[in-house]
């Protein structure tokens, strides 16, 4: 089977114009779910698409496919593709770097022929950050049956506005893209994505074979205490609630510190009210990003967190929810393999690497076979502004995809 060649140039200039949906002024992007910079990029990709004879089409869940027909259109397709929502103080690359090599990649096979058996479908999933609408991976999540479409609706961003009325007016400005079913069945599913670490640029490597996620729970943990007047109410009468988050984040922070460092305990979130400088604060809600690779001690440690809580909240009251809970995966041995296999064919340097950093590739996994390719990321920078990664870097990632993609289109 002849090795599709893919054009670096053409991903490179798409990878910057599509960056300038959300742009920043220092480099980085702010593309949240659901926004108009997402519509707008979403309406670029879908333009680039049917330029090059794919049709685009939509779900219930605001995913975005792509797709090239197959000789034989009635069997499952295969996917590729990542997320173009970013964080707001997100780089170029993460997520948009899979749904544009995946797009790449897809047209580059169908430029060189034959058209192959199966379809080969680019996707940019909904929501993979979770930063306007957490959790995040809503769109993979519900396309994969792992969460369920009513509940995800009612997810709220901070300013209070619905993930089903954003996702409406997402679906309103896609007009002209058909809706197809959600949950179609899938061939299999690969994605590319930058490393978010310094492992392959320090190793040197030029591919990394993702070897599986760690896993991940969040909660949001909410502190409630009564206002009262900063210059007259004694410390003894006062239900301060920004006091007994800090006591509580200080004894989860005790708890969380284990000296080989592998625990990931993150708390990027707080809201404060009523946020007044003379104002004792009522109420004080953060979020709790908690990972680990290991399923018994991701377990071991997220238990924790209730009863830590209930023990420092002092005069105030507070309830811990919990968003998602979900185990470390391997991804299976038969797609790292076919991975590895391509890139050594295709003489780059690889290496097996787990991945920190959660994707949308972990819902798929119970979906279908499932598997991802690493591209090395400047200093491992990611959800930073500063996330830069080199071309050859991007085109090797989509050398390897576009022949990984070419081989699972053809399997019987
Ligand atoms: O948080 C994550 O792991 C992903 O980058 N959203
Ligand atoms: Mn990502
Ligand atoms: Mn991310």
């Amino acid at each position: 089977m002849p090795s599709v060649t893919v054009d670096g140039k053409r991903l490179w200039e798409r990878l910057m114009l599509l960056s300038r949906h959300g742009a920043r002024t220092d480099g980085g992007v702010d593309r949240q779910a659901l926004s108009d910079a997402e519509i707008a990029a979403r309406a670029e990709l879908a333009g680039w698409a049917r330029a090059a004879g794919l049709s685009p089409f939509t779900d219930h869940a605001a995913n975005l496919f792509l797709r090239l027909e197959g000789t034989e259109p009635g069997l499952p397709p295969v996917l590729a593709g990542s997320h173009i929502d970013s964080q707001p103080t997100g780089g170029k690359f993460d997520g948009a770097l899979g749904v544009l090599a995946a797009l790449e990649a897809v047209e580059s096979i169908k430029a060189a022929g034959p058209t192959p058996r199966r379809s080969i479908e680019v996707v940019a999933w909904m929501n993979e950050e979770g930063s306007r609408f957490a959790p995040g991976m809503m769109g993979s999540a519900v396309y994969s049956g792992a969460r369920k479409l009513s509940d995800i609706m009612q997810v709220t961003d901070p300013g209070g506005k619905r993930a089903g009325e954003e996702i409406a007016r997402v679906l309103k400005a896609d007009r002209d893209i058909p809706k197809r079913p959600l949950g179609r069945p899938a061939t299999a599913y690969i994605e590319i994505h930058i490393e978010q670490g310094p492992i392959l640029e320090r190793e040197g490597k030029t591919i990394g074979i993702v070897t599986g996620i760690q896993g991940k729970r969040t909660f949001r943990v909410t502190v409630t205490g009564e206002e009262n007047h900063a210059g007259t109410s004694p410390r003894a009468a006062r239900k301060d609630a920004l006091a007994a988050a800090v006591a509580i984040i200080k004894a989860l922070q005790d708890a969380f510190w284990d000296k080989d460092d592998i625990i990931r305990f993150t708390i990027g979130r707080m809201i404060v009210e009523p946020n007044a400088p003379s104002v004792v604060p009522a109420k004080a809600e953060f979020s709790i990003d908690l990972r680990h690779p290991e399923a018994e001690e991701l377990c071991r440690l997220g238990d924790l967190i209730e009863p830590l809580a209930q023990a420092n909240r002092g005069p105030c009251d507070v309830g811990v929810r919990q968003l998602l809970h979900d185990p470390p995966l391997t991804f299976p041995v038969e797609i790292r393999d076919m991975l590895s296999a391509v890139a050594a064919k295709m003489g780059y340097s690889a290496m097996p690497i787990a991945s920190g950093a959660g994707h949308d590739a972990r819902y798929l996994h119970y979906f279908c076979p499932t598997g991802m390719i690493f591209a090395p990321c400047e200093a491992g920078i990611s959800h930073h502004p500063a996330e830069s990664i080199a071309p050859s870097d991007a085109t090797a990632a989509t050398n390897v995809l576009a022949e990984a993609l070419l081989r699972l289109a053809s399997s019987l």
